[in-house]
């Protein structure tokens, strides 16, 4: 846990949200529009397909099936202004330490800075350090994928494993699944994150354990299921390869800020990767906590992922509101949450490689957003981050898009497609996209029971065949799914987080959320394990469920 500033550290002033002009004018006017139709927008304006839509460092994104007029996206802007999103953005970008609750810089972006830029914190300019860990984990990346780096009986390595949990497992799980194609075949992957032993079991059961490297990726390396899992791959190699514990370092390499609890590990520093407080678990895949990446997809895609997050990072730093996909893709996604009462926002890749990509996001929003006192710590009058979710298409067509066309609530879904498959096999990449077109049509502009009535359907079948239309839905489409179109997507998103996070204001960078359950976890493993019967003062409901357990297991 960092340390806590003693009194609040200074902030960009920015009035209270419920009392900004634009977030006045955005609640009467929310009024104004609940009545109002995509139809009636879309035939009002024959060009709005084509003008509501805006293109960033080669992201396409189509927004015009938004519940928005141009006066919508004039005060949703204004709210960006007087939110002082400019000011908060370049306090960001220079290392000003914005997580205040934590007392740290925010400096995701100095991970992808070009070398030569400077980006300064307490006096350093972390740039140099940042290229220094890359040329490492390269070097290292080299050694392994060459074959030149050889496990303790002189076999190279064939399996790596990756231990960690949370941001140290969820960016590095869906980066190499998004970016399997381009990753080297002869490795396999595995990546391990749960307590749950099924899940170490289970990735190692058909590992040779002489051709098997561990990355212990942890920032703190404390963290309970990382180095419970860390501890069980230790003992499972040791029993492997005869108990050598010179065998270790020719297995485990750690990812981590904490040189002295990986050397107690049993790591040598020489192979640890390192990096800094001022990266957020959330916000790590592109640190050395991507060194699982590195080694599925080779250096060179590598930094051309990290290409793909700074082209976004000067999008959105640079490019006008109006023409910015993050701070858009954020605007739209509070006009609904605060003004629609929607409760959810899904995420719908029309990429099977994209897979992970909506838990990736749930993490990297919800994490973030999920707050409920303002960086001033007033109890927030508003929703804050919506539930984030979603599948790959078309999958979810099959299953929960019912709800989403028929059902009761509002939940605005962003679709991401690409012109071209990597696996172009006849006819699919056409009926693919063709599905993401339809879906979005659909949503927006339903069928009315007129259409239901005119295709001969039976008076009493007409209401439940209706479709009210009305749903909104962003197309975010890119060329293909390569690298460093990935960095742009991670980043898009990672800034549309930010960007919500200041007009709600709130601290998007810290968590303290996940502390409670983790202290308590702690005083309930003893009275689990005890052999003698542990006196216990919880609740009478947690009580009872211990005892049971203890009489059970
Ligand atoms: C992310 C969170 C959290 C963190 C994990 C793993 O922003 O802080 O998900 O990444 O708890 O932490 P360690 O990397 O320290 O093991």
């Amino acid at each position: 846990m960092a340390s806590v500033a003693k009194s609040r550290p200074k902030q960009i002033k920015v009035k209270p949200l419920a009392s900004l002009a634009a977030w006045k004018q955005l609640k009467s006017h929310a009024k104004e529009m609940a009545g109002v139709h995509l139809r009636d927008l879309f035939a009002d304006d024959p060009q709005r397909g084509e003008r509501l839509t805006a293109e960033g460092a080669g992201l396409f994104l189509d927004y015009s099936k938004n519940r928005v007029k141009d006066e919508t996206l004039r005060i949703l802007l204004a709210l960006a202004e007087e939110s002082k999103l400019r000011e908060h953005t370049e306090a960001m970008f220079s290392g000003e330490k914005i997580n205040i609750t934590e007392k740290r810089a925010v400096l995701h972006v100095a991970l992808r800075a070009p070398k030569g830029q400077s980006i300064v914190v307490d006096g350093e300019d972390v740039v140099p350090k940042v290229h220094e860990v890359l040329d490492r984990m390269a070097a290292f990346c080299d050694r392994v994928r060459s074959g030149e780096w050889k496990g303790f009986t002189d076999k190279p390595i064939k399996n790596v494993v990756n231990i960690g949990i949370g941001g140290s497992d969820l960016g590095p799980v869906m980066a190499y699944e998004a970016l399997k194609h381009y990753s080297k075949r002869d490795l396999t992957f595995r990546f391990v994150s749960n307590v749950d032993s099924t899940d170490f079991a289970e990735a190692v059961q058909d590992l040779d354990a002489e051709e098997t490297l561990f990355i212990v990726s942890s920032k703190t390396f404390t963290t309970l299921e990382t180095m419970t899992n860390a501890h069980t791959a230790r003992t499972w190699l040791l029993e492997k390869l005869g108990g050598h514990e010179s065998a270790i370092a020719k297995h485990f390499v750690a990812v981590s800020t904490n040189a002295a609890e990986v050397t107690k590990f049993g790591i040598d520093t020489a192979n640890m990767f390192g990096f800094w407080d001022w990266v957020g678990g959330r916000y790590s895949m592109d640190s050395a906590i991507g060194l699982s990446t590195m080694l599925a997809i080779g250096p060179e895609n590598y930094r051309a992922m990290l290409g793909g997050f700074h082209e976004m990072d000067e999008h959105f730093r640079t490019a006008p509101y109006e023409k910015n996909l993050p701070v858009l893709l954020a605007l739209l996604s509070i006009w609904y949450t605060d003004f629609f009462d929607a409760q959810t926002i899904a995420i719908l890749p029309y990429e099977q490689y994209l897979k992970r990509f909506p838990a990736y996001l749930q993490q990297l929003t919800m994490e973030s957003n999920g707050k409920h006192v303002t960086l001033k710590g007033a109890e927030v009058r508003y929703n804050t981050s919506p539930i984030y979710w979603g599948e790959p298409g078309t999958n979810g067509q099959h299953s929960f898009y019912q709800l989403i066309h028929q059902g009761t609530r509002l939940i605005p879904c962003d679709f991401i497609a690409f012109d071209k498959s990597l696996n172009p096999l006849g006819r699919h990449h056409d009926m693919l996209i063709a599905n993401v077109f339809a879906q979005a049509e659909a949503l927006a502009f339903g069928k009315t029971a007129e259409q239901v009535k005119a295709e001969g359907t039976a008076d009493w079948l007409v209401p439940h065949r209706v479709f009210e239309g009305n749903r909104p839905s962003n197309v975010i489409l890119a060329e293909k799914l390569t690298p460093v179109v990935l960095g742009k997507l991670v980043a898009l998103y990672e800034h549309c987080v930010f960007t919500q996070g200041v007009i709600w204001q709130i601290n998007s960078f810290d968590q303290w959320g996940v502390e409670l359950g983790k202290a308590l976890a702690q005083k309930i493993i003893p009275e689990l394990e005890n052999a003698a019967e542990p006196e216990l003062h919880h609740d009478s409901s947690t009580n009872h469920l211990i005892r049971l357990y203890r009489q059970k297991k």
